[in-house]
Parts: structure tokens; C-alpha cells; sequence
């Protein structure tokens, strides 16, 4: 592995910390490529973080998400808060792009310095899309950003892991869509700090708020004592963005108050370990099986001399 080039990561730290998009950006890459630099920039970033309030937004496609994070981060800029966007999207190979769709509605905030945005897809052989996202939100708090926002479809693992690194999770939901079934099948419910019942100018929202308050009534969620708040919005006119905005305030007053914003951290700060723990034993045994003794036990397998867990043992020296 490249030895890391330390004058240059620490010009890029300090053009990020005053400011600097393009730093952050190439900051951002580098978590992204797994980039040998990589362990350098997190120890000298990592006591800079801890400051920033990580929001996850999650819910199917299509419920009103980006439109969503787009009125947050208005309303955020008129309180002067400095705000980072990351789109996460396991299915798309791209970064660095949004959709057609979401950058046009982010265009409004291209020459405002105080928004970040950034989209993260699948990249790379080594350490998955949510390390790598958690190393960006890492990132993005060292830069003194306010708060960050992650936004990810309510679909698959992946997207669920993402969302673990988020102190305050929003559940965005439309009517007419069956979602309340969704909201039990996809592990939605278990993830949920707030919900927000989107697209409420449409017939049938009144009952879909009805379903997921009695389901928020039905869940065990006396682990936390939060009680679920169930929100009505209209994200495209900005209708009850602000009240959602003090939900959100509500229950980071509440992390802090009743030592869960620290819970929430150890479990962060575990699992970025275990990742970078788990990420060095699959690069170690990259190839494992393209040496001569590797191709030769691959055979001893083959012939049944020698059974997988003996095979493994051997590949990790035991
Ligand atoms: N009628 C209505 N449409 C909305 C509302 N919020 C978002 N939309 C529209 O729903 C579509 C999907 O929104 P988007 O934010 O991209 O959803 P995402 O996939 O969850 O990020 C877009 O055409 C939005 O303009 C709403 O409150 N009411
Ligand atoms: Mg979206």
C-alpha cells in the first residue's frame, strides 16, 4: 500500500475546515476509493467531529423525501445553521450525482456556501455503502457543518444500516399506497423517531395518520420512552415542515436529556471499528486463493482431504 502524502492531506483538512467545497470533496473521494490516505485524514479529523446533529430520512420512493430534505435545509439556512445533504443510494454506481430530478431542486442552493450536497452509490470491493457513508458523515461534522442529512430509500439492508448512524430518524409515508403494510415489512417501524405522513393535500392522509398512530400505539417502544410523533406535511408548499422541524428538535433535547444521544454513539463508534476491522481481514485475504498454496488447498478441498474450516484455519495462519 501507497505510503500516505501527510502535507497533503493536511492542505486539504485545513482548506476544508475554512470552508473550502472542493477540499471537502476530494476529502469525500478519498473515503469513497478507500484511499490509502485514508487513515491519516481520520485521525487527524476525527476530535474535530461530534458537533453536528446526523438526521436520517427514509420512507419509500417517491414519498416526498428530497422534496422534503430541500424544504429542511430552507428553513435551516433562514437559522443560520450550516447544513450537508447525502443522498444514499445502494443501487446506483454513480457518486457525486443526484438524479435529474433532485438536482435540479438542489440548484437553488449552488452558490450558498452553508449547503452541501452529495449523493453516495455502491463503489469499490472493500467496505460497504454505509461505512463509507459513516466515515462521510464524519467528514461533514469535522467541517463544521450543523447538520447533516441523510436521506435514503426505505428499501433493503443496506439502506436500514445507513440509517443507524442518524440521531434522529424521520419515516416519510404517502397515502394511497398501501405503506402502512409496508411500514411492518420493511423494519420501518423499529427505526421510526418521528413519522411524517407526506403528500397530506391528497384524500386519505387523515386515515393514514390514524393507521400509523395506532400502530406507533401497538409497537413496544418503551426502551426509548419516546413517544412516536406522527406529523402531517405537504412537502412541495412547505406545509407542516416547521412543526416536523420541532419534532426533530424535541427528540434531539430528549437524546440529550436521557443519555441516548451517547448510546447512540458508542453503537456508531462500535461499529465504525468493527467495519475497519472487518475491511482489513478482507483485504488480507484478497487473492487468498490466487497464490500456489492457495490454488493447492483449493484442490485438497476439491478432493475432500481437507474441509472448509481446516481450509480457513490454514488461510488465516491458525
Ligand atoms: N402532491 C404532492 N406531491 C409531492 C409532495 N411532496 C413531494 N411531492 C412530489 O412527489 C414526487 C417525488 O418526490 P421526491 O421528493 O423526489 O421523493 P423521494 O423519492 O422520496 O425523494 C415529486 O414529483 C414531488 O414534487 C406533496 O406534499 N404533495
Ligand atoms: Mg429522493
Amino acid at each position: 500500500m501507497t505510503a500516505p502524502n501527510y502535507a497533503r492531506v493536511e492542505a486539504l483538512i485545513t482548506d476544508m475546515r475554512a470552508g473550502k467545497r472542493l477540499a471537502l470533496a476530494r476529502l469525500i473521494s478519498k473515503v469513497e476509493n478507500r484511499d490509502p490516505d485514508l487513515h491519516e485524514v481520520m485521525r487527524r479529523i476525527y476530535a474535530l467531529s461530534g458537533k453536528a446533529q446526523i438526521w436520517g430520512i427514509t420512507g419509500p420512493p417517491g414519498a416526498g423525501k428530497s422534496t422534503m430534505v430541500d424544504q429542511f435545509a430552507i428553513e435551516l439556512r433562514k437559522r443560520g445553521k450550516r447544513v450537508a445533504i447525502v443522498a444514499v443510494d445502494p443501487s446506483s454506481p454513480f457518486t457525486g450525482g443526484a438524479i435529474l430530478g433532485d438536482r435540479i431542486r438542489m440548484q437553488r442552493h449552488t452558490h450558498d456556501e452553508g449547503v452541501f450536497i452529495r449523493s453516495l452509490g455502491t463503489r469499490g470491493k472493500h467496505g460497504g455503502l454505509s461505512h463509507a457513508t459513516k466515515e462521510v458523515v464524519l467528514l461533514l461534522d469535522s467541517a463544521g457543518f450543523d447538520v447533516i442529512l441523510v436521506e435514503t430509500a426505505g428499501v433493503g439492508q443496506t439502506e436500514l444500516d445507513v440509517l443507524k448512524l442518524a440521531q434522529t430518524v424521520v419515516v416519510a409515508l404517502v397515502p394511497e399506497s398501501g405503506d402502512s403494510i409496508q411500514v411492518m415489512k420493511a423494519g420501518l417501524m423499529e427505526i421510526a423517531d418521528i413519522f411524517a405522513v407526506n403528500k397530506s393535500d391528497r384524500p386519505e392522509a387523515d386515515k393514514l395518520v390514524k393507521e400509523i398512530i395506532t400502530m406507533v400505539g401497538l409497537n413496544d417502544h418503551d426502551e426509548k420512552s419516546w413517544m412516536v410523533p406522527v406529523k402531517k406535511t405537504e412537502a412541495t408548499r412547505g406545509v407542516g415542515m416547521v412543526e416536523l422541524l420541532d419534532s426533530i428538535g424535541e427528540h434531539q433535547a430528549w437524546l440529550g436529556k436521557t443519555g441516548n444521544r451517547d448510546e447512540k454513539g458508542r453503537r456508531f463508534l462500535k461499529e465504525e471499528v468493527l467495519d475497519i476491522l472487518v475491511e482489513r481481514l478482507e483485504r488480507s485475504l484478497d487473492g487468498a486463493f490466487e497464490t500456489r498454496s492457495g490454488k493447492e488447498l483449493l484442490e485438497q478441498l476439491l478432493r475432500r482431504e481437507i474441509d472448509p474450516y481446516s481450509a480457513a484455519d490454514t488461510l488465516s495462519g491458525q
